[in-house]
């Protein structure tokens, strides 16, 4: 059965096309820096947003039109729903998705229903990806939309609290495996405060740290080989969410011995929330080591709040990519498109709109990137701008030859500092303004 009939497999065009369910740009099979797309964007369908939101806000209800769907939560729907993204996915060209468990299967009346429900229709997730090829790039709990996770789930005030996400989190990482899954992901829902009159802050971060101590434990146990990544996000729900951005996600886990077990997943609207860049928290992962995955999307410059449109600014997905490029890629994290379309797009045929002009962005990012690494324009000026540490008393600083006294002598007898050399920022950022075409 189809259930977009009127779309065909999308297929790389060229820029010069003028069909709008093509792409200009991605052409999975291109070879840059020595792999293909594919390989560097691994570009994967969040389930959530697509296939779940109907477009509902603060001021109505979703108005999105979904044929398919019949306004059950049943299971019978839920199995329904995996063969329509499959089906949309196989015609995107999608290599990945990504899901919570709760956006697959609905809860029963207690958890023990609620896992059956999970196994009828994971069984069909499999059958799908294995019909398909197409892969799961991370599974995530839902620990944030029912409402007893009202106070936070492994941050609650009540212990009870605790004990169900981690059950839901043993039960998700065990899918995940099941799934082939090559990440797990925690996003810390509704793990922070409101209010600190009624907070007790200290305890609830060492429990979110004994948390993810027990999910290190059990992934262990079961040999689950993915990778645990961490998305940070500075408010909403909260006013303040306990992993508000990548500095202090690096700290948490410093401070809590958690480092070796994982990494990051930088979101684009959760940079911007938090008075960032989405490159100034790429590059501040990628320099600790700990970019593995990044949910692609993008804010409103007026709007406060995570509004998850769709990637379509070149500046940003080069930004990201000189990154990604810097570090050799991201597997086994990705590209997810945590993005949805806009309540007045409300037809089926905007998810592939919206989803081809987020992979052509990424792919014409990719390309750029790539040129300007090629020509070398912005690394050899770095390299330049800090050649004062390549020898003499800069070379000794940075292997700790030197200490204060050393250092006193060495400015003694100098006098004063060699003279300093322009940024050239507005220089620089012409020639990158060059390679945007
Ligand atoms: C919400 C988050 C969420 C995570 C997965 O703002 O971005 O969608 O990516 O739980
Ligand atoms: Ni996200
Ligand atoms: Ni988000």
């Amino acid at each position: 059965m189809a259930f977009f009939p009127e779309v065909d497999k999308i297929k790389y065009e060229g820029p010069e096309s003028k069909n709008p369910l093509s792409f200009r740009h991605y052409n999975p099979d291109e070879v840059v820096e020595g792999k293909t797309m594919r390989e560097h964007l691994r570009f994967a369908v969040c389930y959530w947003h697509t296939m779940r939101n109907m477009g509902g806000d603060p001021f109505g209800p979703g108005c999105a039109i979904r044929p398919w769907e019949d306004g059950t939560d049943s299971v019978d729907m839920a199995i329904k729903r995996v063969r329509v993204a499959f089906e949309f996915m196989e015609k995107l060209g999608s290599p990945f998705y990504c899901f919570h468990d709760r956006d697959v299967a609905p809860e029963g009346a207690n958890l023990k229903e609620t896992n059956a429900n999970l196994d009828k229709v994971v069984k069909v997730l499999k059958e799908e990806q294995q019909r398909t090829g197409i892969r799961l790039l991370w599974g995530t709990a839902n620990l944030f939309s029912n409402p007893r996770y009202v106070h936070g789930a492994a941050t609650s005030c009540n212990a009870d609290v605790f004990a169900y996400a981690a059950a839901q989190v043993k039960k998700c990482l065990e899918v995940t495996k099941e799934l082939g899954g090559q990440n797990y992901v925690f996003w810390g829902g509704r793990e922070g405060y409101m209010n600190l009159f009624n907070t007790d802050m200290k305890r609830e971060l060492d429990h979110l740290a004994r948390f993810f101590h027990l999910a290190v434990e059990y992934k262990k146990k079961i040999g689950f080989e993915g990778q645990f990544l961490i998305e940070p996000k500075p408010k909403e729900p909260t006013k303040h969410q306990y992993d508000y951005d990548v500095a202090a996600v690096v700290a948490f886990l410093r401070s809590y011995d958690l480092v070796e077990h994982f990494k990051l997943n930088v979101e684009t609207n959760h940079a911007t929330l938090a008075g960032h860049t989405m490159m100034h928290e790429l590059a501040y992962a990628s320099a600790h080591g700990l970019l593995g995955s990044i949910d692609a999307n993008r804010g409103d410059l007026l709007l406060g709040w995570d509004t998850d449109q769709f990637p379509t600014d070149l500046y940003l997905t080069t930004e990201c990519m000189l990154v990604i490029l810097g570090q050799g890629g991201l597997a086994p994290g990705g590209i997810n498109f945590d993005a949805k379309v806009r309540r007045e797009s409300f037809e089926p045929i905007d998810l592939f709109h919206a989803h081809i002009g987020g992979m052509d962005a990424f792919a014409q990012g990719l390309k750029i990137a790539a040129k300007i690494r090629a020509d070398k324009v912005l690394s050899d000026f770095v390299t330049q701008r800090y050649r004062s540490w390549d020898t003499g008393i800069g070379q000794q600083i940075e292997q700790g030859k030197v200490g204060f006294e050393e250092l006193e002598q060495y400015m003694l007898e100098k006098g004063n500092p060699d003279a300093n050399v322009s940024g050239r920022q507005e220089m620089l950022e012409n020639i990158v303004n060059r390679y945007l075409r």
